[in-house]
């Protein structure tokens, strides 16, 4: 049986991308429902697959997980031979760490900078808030690769969890032209080159769906 990724657009649904981002690199096969957000049935057709009313929402068989964290997570119990999260505890706890503080934080930057996979390249001058976000998000990274990812181009070397968990901010660093160091630019590429990266935004390239608050330039 295969799983079942229900999903919002992939323009704007920044927790969506992650577990998808997070299944299509580890090659774990499923197929994807995408319920697009803010029409007349979205929360009704959403409901059918969430509780929370939220997607991203995972199905295998008859067990449902909602929440893109809670499904990295219920993926990696699944799939313990994948390296989904870095293997060392160390590693491990630093690297789940950065996740939740991703999956709870950073409120000023998401509400400035929504993400936006079609987004022509365009600056937007960071609030007092947001400016100390990126701060954050920057000696975050820096400090993770400096400990644990010097072996490669991401957090904890090989693409992991975290990378997945990150992956939104970096499209909002990168379209809304976000001035950053030259270690985190090179981070922001590595990311961006993914194919499953490249996958997903020429889905989200070819979308009818528009929604004026998420296009404002
Ligand atoms: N914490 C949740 C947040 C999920 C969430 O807010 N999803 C949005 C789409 S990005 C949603 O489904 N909104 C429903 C709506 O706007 O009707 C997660 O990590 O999955």
């Amino acid at each position: 049986m295969t799983y079942t990724l229900v999903i919002a657009n992939k323009a704007y649904s920044s927790w969506s991308f992650r577990p998808w981002l997070l299944m299509r690199h580890f090659d774990i096969p499923f197929e994807e429902i995408v319920v697009p957000l803010a029409q007349e049935g979205t929360r009704a057709e959403i409901l059918r697959y969430a509780p929370s009313g939220k997607c991203p929402s995972l199905q295998d068989g008859d067990i449902r997980v909602w929440d893109s964290l809670s499904i990295i997570e219920y993926l990696a119990e699944r799939h313990p031979h994948l390296p989904i999260w870095p293997e060392p505890q160390a590693a491990r706890a630093e690297a789940r760490s950065l996740s939740a503080e991703m999956h709870s934080g950073f409120m000023a930057l998401r509400a400035l900078l929504p993400m936006n996979m079609r987004r022509p390249v365009s600056k937007r001058e960071l609030t007092p808030e947001a400016a100390v976000d990126v701060a954050r998000l920057e000696q975050a990274f820096a400090e993770a690769r400096e400990q644990f990812g010097k072996e490669g181009a991401f957090l904890f070397g090989a693409f992991s969890a975290v990378d997945a968990m990150f992956a939104p901010v970096v499209n909002r660093l990168h379209v809304y032209d976000v001035a950053v160091a030259p270690a985190t630019r090179a981070y922001m590429e590595a990311v961006m080159a993914l194919p499953a990266w490249r996958s997903w935004s020429a889905d989200a390239a070819v979308e009818c769906w528009k929604i004026e608050k998420y296009e404002a330039l």
